[in-house]
């Protein structure tokens, strides 16, 4: 039952970016009155629009790269979605034998992170973000992990930028392990602490959970992801980090154990989301927020419009809690839309969302992509 898995695939990834460019107008309010969310939103059903289109910000810029690197390798492979090279993989590439790729067939263009930001820097990066993004660029370098491992003194970044980006990886492999591992990589790019690295692990796998129907049964949803992260936190880096920024032991875990209690009750307070589960843009601060999101705007919400789609709500309901608006959007967009599949999501957005036609492509793309392997 449910929406088919392709319309699934497209509600991810149309989702992610019109939670981005909607999400925008509010980044960094401290409060953010729910009028003004739907006053916002009401302006996008005209045809008329003086504002003109939204734009999306880094959050999608680094989507679009992550999508065509998977779509042109076929498999993950960090040289290229770090920056475009030249003939052979350096060494160390972690290939297999037989990409699945679609490299013959589709042209995916050469978005990758050095040459995104060096062709469009003004997409609203992190000020950490874009040391790495510019060493990225030098063809001295061969470690592509070594500018995000040496951020913030050594620590990495636990910013969400890792976060931000990992929807793809949910719809590039099928398998969990792999879902894992390559949003894990993925997000090591830029985000080397394991706060950064393992808020991206989460949200790509709340998307992949999302896109097999999971969320029909949101108690089992929460408690596999707080299962699957209870793995990934007990690994020694992830305990250590902990313990250095003074987060309690499994950070990730504790929070979404916060999100479950949470459902469990009759009613929750914006003050008591933002301050509990975060708004900030740390990736502890706001992926458990954006899953929260999405749970809490499975029913309906007596103060939103009733002609509001389950899609509406959670975007609606993200802006409403202020703070990182575009970024905590994108995720819980990209999570809602694997669940309620692309009638869920209103083309007046579309219209007025910059990238939102071009995400129905790659969708349709990592779709067949998916099917074969
Ligand atoms: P990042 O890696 O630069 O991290 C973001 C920020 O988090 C850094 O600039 C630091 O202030 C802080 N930070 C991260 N790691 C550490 C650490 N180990 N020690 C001390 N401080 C640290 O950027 P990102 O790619 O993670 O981006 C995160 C967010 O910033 C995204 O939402 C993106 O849209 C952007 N952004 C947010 C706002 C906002 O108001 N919320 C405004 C502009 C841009
Ligand atoms: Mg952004
Ligand atoms: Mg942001």
């Amino acid at each position: 039952g449910g929406p088919a898995l392709l319309s699934r695939f497209r509600g991810a990834l149309v989702g992610a970016v019109l939670g981005d460019c909607v999400g925008g107008e509010f980044e960094g309010a401290e409060e953010v009155p729910l009028e003004r969310v739907l006053q916002h939103l009401s302006a996008l059903e005209h045809e008329e629009r003086g504002d003109g289109i939204l734009q999306y910000s880094d959050d999608t810029a680094m989507t679009r790269c992550v999508v065509q690197s998977l779509l042109t390798r076929g498999i993950f492979d960090q040289h290229d979605l770090a920056r475009r090279y030249n003939g052979v993989p350096p060494v160390g590439t972690d290939m297999q034998e037989d990409p699945p790729g679609l490299a013959p067939t589709v042209s995916c263009g050469s978005c990758r992170f050095a040459e995104e930001y060096r062709s469009a820097p003004g997409r609203g990066y992190g000020s950490g973000v874009i040391q790495v993004l510019r060493k990225l660029a030098s063809p001295r370098l061969s470690d592509v992990f070594q500018p995000a491992r040496s951020q913030f003194g050594g620590r990495g970044s636990f910013g969400n930028g890792g976060a931000m980006r990992a929807a793809p990886f949910a719809l590039a492999f099928t398998e969990l392990a792999h879902v894992k591992k390559y949003s894990r990589l993925g997000a090591m790019l830029t985000h080397y602490c394991s706060l950064g690295y393992n808020g991206a692990v989460l949200q790509a796998l709340a998307v992949h959970l999302a896109l097999q129907g999971a969320l029909d049964v949101p108690q089992a949803f929460i408690n596999s992801l707080i299962s699957e992260m209870e793995d990934v936190e007990a690994e020694e880096q992830a305990v250590s980090d902990a313990c250095a920024l003074g987060e309690p032991e499994f950070p990730f875990c504790s929070r979404l154990r916060r999100v479950k209690e949470f459902m469990e009750r009759s009613s929750v307070s914006i003050e008591e989301v933002t301050s509990e589960l975060g708004n900030g843009i740390a990736a502890l601060h706001s992926v458990p927020t954006a899953i929260f999101c999405v749970l809490h705007c499975l029913e309906p919400q007596p103060e939103l419009p009733e002609r509001y789609s389950g899609f509406e709500r959670t975007v609606t309901y993200c802006l409403s809690l202020g703070g990182d608006t575009d970024t905590i959007a994108c995720m819980a967009g990209a999570i809602a839309g694997a669940h309620y599949g692309i009638e869920a999501v209103p083309p007046a957005w579309q219209r007025w969302c910059e990238g939102a036609e071009e995400a129905e492509v790659w969708a349709e793309h990592l779709y067949q992509l998916y099917q074969r392997s």
